[in-house]
């Protein structure tokens, strides 16, 4: 059996990746379950790749084991694809300044819900598609790659509860499952439950760390390490 660090300081990602790797022949350490405590590595990456092999290689160093690290985000098509790679901080401007540092990682998800709202206040239901997409890295513990993979999740921001042309169905923040941007994304095609509503189990099926996690999976299969 393998054994890999998940390296990710978000207990939400930390929860589904464990849920997605159960089944599979990996044994998987969180950075809680290891003694030291590292350093978070700065992404600064233009590209999700940037960042997941920032990620993977400076805590594969760190450990002294094979790491997995994700960078995930949301890109939405109005907003020339933010807030993208700066998606955890995006009411920041993707800064972590003294301001977001003292807030918990749910209050920054609702300035952050706050700002997409707010900036896609002139757009109608159709034009406000959207994806989560989440790239992935398994770095080995001298800093080489050993894998790579990619999933994308279709949907579109819904509207706040106070637009004029809210309905019952697209209407948002709901649900109370999953962590970030969940409580305002529609699921396509259908665009009537948030990613929010759906159990781990209906949201890691169609996911994209769901995708990027099966994909990477087949390929730690033919890897030794
Ligand atoms: P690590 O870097 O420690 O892994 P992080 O939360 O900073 O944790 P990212 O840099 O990958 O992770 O930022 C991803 C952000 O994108 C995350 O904080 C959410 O705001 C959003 N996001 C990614 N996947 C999501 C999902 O499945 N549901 C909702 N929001 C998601």
């Amino acid at each position: 059996m393998s054994t890999i660090v998940l390296a990710t300081q978000n207990p939400g990602k930390v929860a589904e990746l464990r849920a997605l790797l159960g089944g599979s022949q990996i044994h998987i350490l969180g950075l809680g379950d290891i003694e030291d405590s590292f350093p978070e590595p700065e992404e600064n990456g233009d590209t999700f790749l940037d960042n997941a092999t920032i990620k993977a290689v400076a805590y594969a160093k760190a450990t002294g084991r094979p790491c997995l690290a994700d960078d995930s985000g949301l890109v939405i098509d109005a907003l020339g694809g933010r807030p993208g790679v700066i998606s955890s901080h995006y009411a920041f401007d993707g800064e972590i300044d003294e301001q977001a540092a003292r807030l918990s990682r749910q209050q920054r998800d609702v300035r952050n819900i706050d700002r997409v709202l707010a900036e896609l206040d002139e757009f109608e239901p159709e034009e406000r598609t959207a994806r989560f997409v989440c790239v992935m890295v398994l770095a080995d513990s001298d800093g080489s790659i050993l894998a790579t993979s990619e999933g994308k999740f279709e949907g579109r921001i819904g509207l706040p509860i106070d637009h004029p042309h809210a309905t019952p169905s697209d209407s948002v923040p709901r649900g109370s499952n999953g962590f970030g941007y969940d409580p305002i994304f529609l699921v396509g095609p259908d665009f009537i439950q948030t990613s929010a509503e759906l159990d781990s189990k209906a949201k890691n099926a169609i996911s994209h760390r769901g995708q990027a996690v099966r994909d990477m999976i087949e390929q730690i299969k033919t890897l030794s390490f």
